[in-house]
């Protein structure tokens, strides 16, 4: 038994690593391991023998046992020195610079618009970027032979050798939101539609893709007093004043009648423009009463329902409210402008988080 013994703890304390130590259990302790064979070894004493021999072996046993643990936590122990010197981390280096990205001005104007609008009740309603003919044209009273069709220079998608529906096209408006969200959900209704339009046309003011914010509101008591109402409220909250004025400019549009341009009263001041006061005025947009056969299009019935509709572009009202100059440079993804234009994300300011002319 001090064979054993010495044999053993002789072992365990010049075994390397955890895996000789459960060798080592299991050539002592386990079924078969030496230990448990003389344990067998008991029954075939006497008891005289059997009195002596088994507390010792116990005992023994106890020891092995023992020995194995302490080794075990002493492995652990080495395993986790080992790893924590060759692990370290410099806690007082320097957090890696995040890229911050921001917020594009027409996103930041787009909210800007939505915010004040959702606050006179109307919600924003989306469609696809590529239309139907009808939707885009017909609908919106734009018949074929329509001049406004030609003047809007459209871009056409292509149709297969042998196929002579009207080919779709890239939205040249979003007033087809206003006749699909009509469609769906009947008057009375109050929307806004903000979206990318797209139209053959490339120089200082004018590019290929543009943004627009479309408004409609139907019910059974609706006029142009409404709709100067509405606008003019848009105005001096969306510029930040108290009172802006809106004059209508008498105009014509295939899907209103009667049709106005809109203007905002305001003043130019050594280059600097001033919205609300003065003796100049500011072309913002389009707007009208929403022609009856455009109603009937969308399935409503025009004996009992009219409504306002107005558009305007986002990134003029953008270039207005924060001084860009020039529109091309809006989808030129200049890094430098955009760092410069761009808005921080937790700036981005709504009604609902304290805009709240
Ligand atoms: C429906 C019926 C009528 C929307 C309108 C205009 C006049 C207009 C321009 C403003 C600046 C386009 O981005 S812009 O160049 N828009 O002049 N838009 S009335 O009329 C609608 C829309 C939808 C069902």
């Amino acid at each position: 038994m001090d064979d054993l013994k010495s044999k053993y703890l002789t072992l365990i304390d010049s075994v390397g690593d955890e895996t000789g130590l459960e060798d080592l259990r299991v050539q002592a302790l386990g079924k078969k391991g030496e230990i448990s064979l003389q344990m067998r070894e008991l029954g075939k004493m006497t008891p005289e023998e059997r009195q002596t021999a088994g507390p010792a072996l116990n005992a023994l046993k106890d020891e092995i046992n023992s020995a194995l643990i302490a080794k075990k936590s002493a492995l652990g122990d080495a395993a986790l020195d080992a790893r924590l010197r060759s692990e370290w981390l410099d806690v007082t280096l320097p957090a890696r610079d995040r890229p911050a990205g921001s917020i594009h001005p027409i996103s930041q104007v787009t909210e800007e618009v939505t915010a004040i609008f959702a606050d006179m009740g109307f919600s924003v309603a989306e469609g696809p970027q590529i239309e139907s003919d009808w939707y885009n044209f017909d609908a919106l009273n734009i018949p074929g032979h329509h001049p406004a069709r030609a003047e809007m220079d459209t871009f056409y998608t292509h149709r297969s050798d042998g196929d002579d529906r009207p080919p779709h096209v890239l939205r040249t408006h979003t007033s087809p939101v206003q006749i699909r969200t009509m469609e769906a959900q009947g008057a009375p209704l109050r929307i806004i539609c903000p979206g990318r339009v797209y139209r053959a046309d490339y120089d200082q003011t004018h590019t290929p893709m543009f943004n627009q914010i479309e408004g409609l509101a139907i019910d059974k008591d609706i006029s142009m007093a409404n709709l100067k109402w509405v606008l003019e409220e848009f105005a001096a909250a969306f510029f930040e004043v108290d009172k802006i004025e809106v004059r209508f400019r008498a105009s014509h549009f295939p899907f209103t009648e009667p049709s106005a341009e809109i203007d905002f009263r305001c003043s130019w001041v050594d280059g600097q423009l001033k919205l609300g006061e003065g003796d100049d005025w500011l072309e913002a947009g389009g707007s009208g009463m929403v022609h009856p056969k455009v109603l009937e299009a969308a399935g409503v019935d025009s004996s009992v329902y009219q409504g306002f509709a107005f558009g305007l572009g986002i990134d003029r009202l953008a270039m207005l409210k924060y001084g860009i100059p020039d529109l091309r440079a809006f989808f030129d993804s200049d890094l430098r402008w955009l760092r410069h234009y761009g808005f921080q994300p937790r700036d981005v300011p709504t009604l609902h988080g304290g805009l709240s002319k």
